[in-house]
């Protein structure tokens, strides 16, 4: 489909098995991943890509523990392991990821004060990617999405892209939660309430 581009979100070391923020189950989503990536003709990576000493992690913070939330100047935001530092290993793709196809990379997370759920919206939801102008120019009308982590970085950007205005589809099966106090049924919620597919298969 001409319009139609695949969103791989995230499918990075550290969120796999072994890595430094790891997601239950990612490993094994990722031959799904590259089913899907084989079947688009269009596919975009997204790359969480913070810098040493990032705002969101714990260990920037005196005494506060990983998975806790507190108050950023734009609102409460859980504080994370280190993760996905610019240049290491851990953020680098996957091995097993089909990554030589994609036509674009967007990375996130870069601000130092400010985390990235969202492939489109910072989480201040005021500084944008960049990529909502990238898709739109692009022609593309509807995406889909897969990848890590459900109920944070896929969950974000799709719903930030129903905002924009794309129809979205989340192949969930092609993805795997974090599942912190509740967010993965929450946030399954949510993207239903937003008019966003559920059903689509790998
Ligand atoms: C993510 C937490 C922190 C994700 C990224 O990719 O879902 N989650 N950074
Ligand atoms: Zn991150």
């Amino acid at each position: 489909m001409p319009n139609e581009a695949l969103i791989v979100v995230d499918v990075q070391n550290d969120f796999c098995e072994g890595g430094a923020l790891a997601v239950p189950g990612a490993k094994a989503v990722v031959p799904l991943v590259n089913r899907l990536i084989g079947r688009h003709e269009h596919v975009v990576l997204t790359q969480d890509w913070h810098p040493a000493g990032h705002a969101s992690f714990a260990s920037a913070w005196k005494d506060a523990e990983p998975f806790s939330s507190v108050k950023f100047a734009y609102g409460p935001q859980t504080l994370w392991p280190d993760h996905c530092v610019q240049g290491t290993p851990g953020a680098e793709f996957h091995p097993d990821l089909d990554a030589q196809r994609a036509q674009t990379i967007v990375r996130k997370g870069y601000h130092p004060g400010i985390d990235s759920y969202s492939a489109f919206r910072e989480n201040d939801r005021m500084t944008r990617t960049g990529l909502d102008g990238y898709l739109k120019a692009r022609g593309f009308t509807k995406l889909v999405f897969c990848g890590l982590a459900l109920d944070y970085c896929v969950a974000w950007s799709a719903i930030d892209a129903r905002q924009s205005g794309f129809s979205v589809s989340v192949v969930v099966e092609a993805t795997a939660a974090i599942d912190l106090d509740g967010s993965r049924r929450r946030m399954l919620t949510d993207m239903r309430q937003a008019g966003i597919n559920l059903n689509a298969t790998a």
